[in-house]
């Protein structure tokens, strides 16, 4: 850095950090034409820099020390659901079918009863929506069930 640098004589000697301390506690300095080419680029980078930090350093549980300027991430994203869906067949009791309802979907026998009905009319009905690992684990369970005992009841998943 040349010595015709006036307004940073500290900064001949300091490490990048404290180059960076120093500015901060001169929020309002302004690169002028006193500094040299390269001291002048270095303030505005620093600057820029500054403007960032104060930004997070104004947010509740923002910090004021010198660090990395941060983007902060928009909203992080909601898990996307899945429908567990259950399927007809012409041998699967509909006492088995409403029992499964209640057992790995929490439904009363009401509700187990109507979307059994709905699923032996139309030939699909939804159990739930949930989470992937969870609506994944709804639908083992219940293939686990049906086969121990010997029931050819089928589910799966659809994105919801
Ligand atoms: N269709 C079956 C019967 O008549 C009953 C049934 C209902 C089976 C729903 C599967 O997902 C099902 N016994």
């Amino acid at each position: 850095m040349a010595p015709s640098c006036p307004r940073v004589p500290l900064v001949l000697m300091a490490r990048r950090c404290d180059i960076a301390a120093i500015m901060h506690s001169h929020r309002h300095f302004q690169p002028d034409r006193s500094l040299c080419a390269p001291c002048a680029r270095n303030a505005a980078r620093m600057q820029g820099t500054f403007r960032a930090q104060d930004d997070d350093s104004r947010r509740p549980g923002g910090d004021d020390q010198v660090g990395i300027a941060t983007k902060t991430r928009a909203k992080p994203k909601k898990p996307s659901q899945f429908k567990v869906l259950m399927l007809n067949d012409d041998y699967t009791p509909m006492e088995f079918v409403v029992m499964v309802l209640k057992r790995f979907f929490g439904m009363d026998l009401e509700q187990a009863t109507r979307v059994m009905l709905h699923v032996h009319q139309r030939g699909v009905g939804v159990c739930g929506i949930y989470p992937y690992e969870i609506a994944e684990t709804k639908v083992n369970q219940v293939m686990d069930f049906a086969r121990q005992n010997q029931h050819p009841l089928q589910c799966t998943l659809e994105k919801a």
